[in-house]
């Protein structure tokens, strides 16, 4: 009955807000300030944390099934990323002239768009898990009730530890939930593991919605693929610990961390190969549907927890800082300036002004925040310090925990390969470049179906195979390499795509002296570097010198 009636109370505010009586402001959940704010935690933690974890399911479930109107039911947040493309939050109207999500990708404001969307899911997570704790009773209310009163959005830490979230597997997750003046154990049907379009939408009435072809979110469908097998056996064949350790160590701006639309490495690659990965395509590869799998914000709220911790190791480049031109969004057209003060649609500040990347730069004021990252108690060069050991002890290379090395062991040179693409020339999308060295894979960048046009870039250490490479020889680097490296494009279902037919790729050499650190508060520090263009060639096509004559028989 209690539990019904707080539906209700959601149902009037998503009447009042087509009545355009107000927005509802992105604020975060409400702490007061200079007080301890709640972090958010990862998943496989938040199984294990008892009432946090039963009100985070049912809250998951119930958003779920509100009605698919309300603007804090699932449907309705999700459905802000790409489909179905209608107005939210009366946000305006629309103005795109092409892909027609509210979401960017590929744009210096990748990072910066997509923290508010994970801001408004928690709010919207924590204000139904309160509702579902005051249902609770009376012995067990207060517990359930502080639960929820610092519940915030897990994340799900893919460097750390490469495979899918267990919880997201099974059909149902054993939880505790009211039953008469007790709880009881039941076998509660889990929202993680995938989620049901209303049939409404799938019948029409918020215009184009395939569902991906589906009614539901399915992931690695057998009998070809299994989940969670397939997905751990493709996170686990890329080196992502060591992509995110690099990546946040060697950028050296905010648009080189954070998209690929700047130059070198970035989080937003990394990112599009977890969506490549974890489900093995699917609704969470496209950018129409990817919201709706349950993965979806455990994953954006892990890519915010890497901003943060960025924003902690590298606090003079928070954001970025000049204007470009963007692409087509559901009220954005293409080529429209976009600056740091340009508006996040359809986010809301609590001033009736949107957000801009500007007002989302900083974490402190919005409810929530990560470990490491404790502002309310800490000054900023203590900040920096507890993140760059949480960096070294989560995603670093095992020697960084070896603290007695001499300095001259701690100068290492550090190879990256970089690709650039223009994504136009890639029809087929979303596709993989993978790059060959020495025979060996060294790395592949996802190209996704957004941004639509334009120019992408990536890259990825080549340690290992430059080692191979220049083992035992006087070779120089650059020549060895760029007679070496040969690319391959594949599609999702595995079909190459030709080189030649992808004129614009162009693959470079960087490489660095890096002077490792020597404490597990610092972190790498990277001298001058150089850069230099190689001849990539069709992966098998190389045409290569004829194999050393065998050594004379003895
Ligand atoms: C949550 O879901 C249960 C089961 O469907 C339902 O009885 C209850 O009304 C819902 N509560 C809220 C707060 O949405
Ligand atoms: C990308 O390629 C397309 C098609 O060849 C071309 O029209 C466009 O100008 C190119 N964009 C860039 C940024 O080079
Ligand atoms: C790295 O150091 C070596 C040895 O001192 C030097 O030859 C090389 O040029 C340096 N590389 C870069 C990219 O600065
Ligand atoms: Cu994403």
């Amino acid at each position: 009955m209690m539990l019904q009636a707080s539906v209700s109370v959601l149902a009037l505010a998503a009447v009042s807000l087509a009545q355009g009586t107000a927005h509802i402001p992105v604020t975060g959940v409400p702490v007061s300030s200079g007080s301890a704010v709640p972090l958010r935690q990862n998943i496989n933690d938040l199984v294990k944390s008892g009432p946090q974890w039963d009100l985070y399911v049912q809250a998951m479930y119930n958003m779920s099934k509100l009605d698919s109107h309300d603007p804090y039911s699932f449907f309705q947040i999700a459905g802000i990323h790409g489909a179905p493309y209608i107005e939210y939050n009366k946000a305006g109207g629309r103005s795109g002239d092409g892909w027609l999500g509210y979401c960017p990708h590929g744009e210096d404001i990748f990072l910066t768009w997509h923290r508010p969307y994970v801001l408004l899911f928690e709010q919207a997570l924590v204000s139904v898990a309160k509702n579902i704790a005051n249902g609770y009773p009376a012995q067990y209310r207060a517990k359930y009730q502080a639960a929820a009163a610092s519940l915030r959005a897990p994340y799900w830490d893919w460097a750390a530890d490469s495979t899918v979230p267990a919880c997201t597997v099974p059909n149902t997750l054993n939880i505790n939930v009211p039953s008469g003046s007790g709880i009881k154990t039941v076998a509660y049907t889990n929202p993680l593991r995938t989620y049901y379009f209303p049939h409404i939408a799938m019948t029409g009435s918020y215009g184009e919605f395939s569902g991906g072809g589906q009614d539901h979110t399915i992931r690695c469908p057998s009998p070809q693929e299994n989940y969670p097998n397939t997905a751990n056996a493709n996170l686990q064949a890329r080196p992502y610990k060591g992509w995110i350790y690099d990546v946040l160590t060697n950028s050296q701006n905010f648009a080189d961390f954070a998209s690929t639309s700047g130059p070198g490495i970035n989080v937003e690659q990394i990112h599009n190969a977890i969506h490549w990965d974890g489900a093995c395509g699917n609704q969470f590869l496209a950018p129409d549907y990817s919201g709706f799998d349950p993965l979806f914000f455990m994953h954006h709220s892990n890519v915010d927890r890497m901003w943060a911790f960025w924003e902690a190791i590298m606090p003079t480049s928070p954001v970025f800082t000049a204007s470009y031109k963007g692409q087509s969004r559901f009220n954005s057209k293409t080529g429209a300036t976009i600056t740091p003060n340009s508006p996040l649609q359809p986010f809301y500040q609590a001033n009736g002004q949107f957000h801009t990347s500007n007002t989302v730069k900083s974490i402190q004021g919005m409810g929530y925040s990560y470990q490491g990252i404790e502002y309310w108690q800490k000054t900023q060069a203590q900040i920096k310090s507890s993140v760059s050991t949480i960096i070294n002890q989560l995603y670093g290379p095992k020697s960084s925990s070896k603290r007695n090395t001499r300095a001259a062991d701690l100068v290492q040179t550090r190879y990256f390969a970089q690709i650039s693409v223009n994504v136009t020339e890639i029809q087929t999308r979303p596709a993989e470049i993978n790059v060959y060295v020495a025979g060996q894979k060294a790395g592949s960048l996802i190209v996704m179906k957004l941004p639509a046009e334009g120019m992408v870039n990536g890259g990825f250490t080549v340690d290992t195979p430059m080692r191979t490479l220049l083992h035992g020889g006087n070779r120089n680097a650059v020549s060895a390499f760029s007679s070496d490296v040969e690319v391959e494009i594949l599609t999702r279902s595995g079909q190459t795509i030709p080189l030649e037919s992808v004129p614009s790729l162009a693959i470079d050499l960087e490489s660095a002296n890096v002077t490792m650190p020597s404490a597990l508060d610092q972190l790498p520090k990277y001298g001058a570097r150089s850069k230099h263009r190689a001849q990539a060639a069709q992966k098998g096509q190389r045409v290569r010198p004829p194999p050393p004559p065998p050594p004379p028989a003895q």
